[in-house]
């Protein structure tokens, strides 16, 4: 069978990195070990315009650090992300560390004239965003850039649904249905962990996962969050610590709000991590005046579509496997039809994120789209905390 490889696989580079970008990273557990093969595959499969060198890994333990540069392919580690500001050799400090740290390592290493890209969510409380937004702000001035991690807007088929919304192709839209759905922490016996206590992970469900849905569906829409009625829940309120006794958990374990959006649309969110069944299961429809389009990252290779105005004979939901060249960054993959994953949505965030530092263009999302979700975020804390909209039957 003759394969017809994309260009990118057999042309020569069509540009050279001219100059390299030195790249540190905080943190190396599962978002540090995701941004590390991003910054390991980016240049090997994109044209970039510079070339990302990853010079130093940071945390908190020698040994384990010291074997996470040895796994993922750092030149040296680090145990003080402070050092990371005081090399010349770093030009950008990658932020994969819980959110209690994000505030202060960002606004360092901006102050310090280092770009940054942090993981989502922004940050822990609002205050937090709006400091580290006007950081970003300050910074942008010197051509010191800042970028959030969510990286679910280089999934291929939401970057399809958002150009598909865009052109009009569902109409006026009327409905936003979005839930992030896991299942890892239904069993009440599963331990304590850093995402269940406030001060470290600022909210649950809400913030880990449900900052993930409020941005995909900015994103895909084009339109703000303007306003949510909301109910969180904590259905395990105590869990097993390491030191053999119980611990509190402080934070939510789902949200559920409803919406309304800049462009009239309303939407309903869910988020939570006591799906039993679903385990990655982040799903977007939006229904419009004249078609739906319906999404989930179980499936991500696939967006399904229904044109209303379709002969009403045959019109329906159709599948469209999202893996043609002509889509964005495909063609730096494989042949039509051989899928990408999970992975794939991280090199896409660094290859665009290289490719704004060299032309002195602020990346997408920025610390002002970080910001935005972290105001709908603690909405919906407010809401649930005042049980406003809840009327007892
Ligand atoms: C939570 O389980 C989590 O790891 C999130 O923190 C990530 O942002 C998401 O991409 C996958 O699920």
């Amino acid at each position: 069978m003759t394969q017809h490889l994309s260009a990118a696989h057999t042309a020569t580079p069509t540009t050279r990195p001219t100059g390299t970008l030195g790249v540190a990273m905080v943190g190396h557990s599962f978002m540090g070990a995701a941004h590390s093969h991003a910054w390991r595959s980016a240049g090997r499969f994109f044209d970039l315009p510079v070339s990302p060198r990853m010079v130093a890994v940071c945390g908190r333990d020698p040994d384990r650090t010291a074997a996470a540069a040895e796994r993922f392919g750092w030149d040296s580690a680090e145990t003080d992300w402070r050092a990371l500001l005081r090399r010349d050799d770093v030009d950008l400090v990658d932020i994969c560390t819980p959110g209690d740290t994000h505030a202060e390592i960002a606004v360092a290493a901006l102050a310090a004239g280092k770009h940054v890209l942090c993981e989502k969510p922004l940050a822990n409380s609002l205050d937090e965003a709006r400091r580290m937004s006007a950081a970003a702000d300050e910074a942008r001035a010197r051509g010191v850039h800042a970028m959030v991690g969510f990286n679910y807007r280089r999934v291929p088929a939401l970057t399809l649904a958002r150009k598909l919304v865009s052109e009009g192709r569902i109409g006026e839209l009327r409905h936003v249905r979005a839930m992030y759905l896991q299942d890892w922490l239904s069993d009440a016996d599963s331990p304590m962990t850093w995402r269940l206590r406030r001060e470290q992970a600022g909210s649950g469900a809400l913030g880990d996962i449900g900052a993930h849905v409020v941005d995909a569906a900015q994103f895909v829409t084009g339109q703000g969050i303007e306003g949510v009625s909301a109910l969180t829940e904590t259905f395990v309120r105590q869990r097993r610590s390491g030191t053999g006794g119980t611990e509190p958990v402080t934070v939510d374990d789902c949200a559920v709000f409803t919406a309304r959006f800049s462009g009239g649309a309303v939407g309903s969110f869910e988020a939570t991590r006591y799906a039993l069944g679903r385990k990655n299961a982040m799903r977007l429809e939006l229904n419009g005046s004249r078609g739906s389009l319906s999404f989930d990252l179980e499936s991500m290779n696939e967006l399904w579509f229904h044109d209303a105005t379709e002969d009403p004979d045959t019109a329906g939901f159709r599948r469209i496997v999202v893996t043609e060249p002509t889509h964005p960054y495909l063609g730096a993959w494989w042949p039509p039809g051989h899928l990408l994953g999970y992975e794939h949505t991280f090199t896409h965030e660094v290859v665009d994120l290289v490719t704004a530092l060299a032309t002195d263009t602020p990346p997408e999302p920025g610390f002002g789209d970080g910001l935005r979700v972290q105001g709908v975020l603690e909405a919906v804390q407010h809401s649930a905390a005042a049980d406003s909209a809840f009327v007892r039957v």
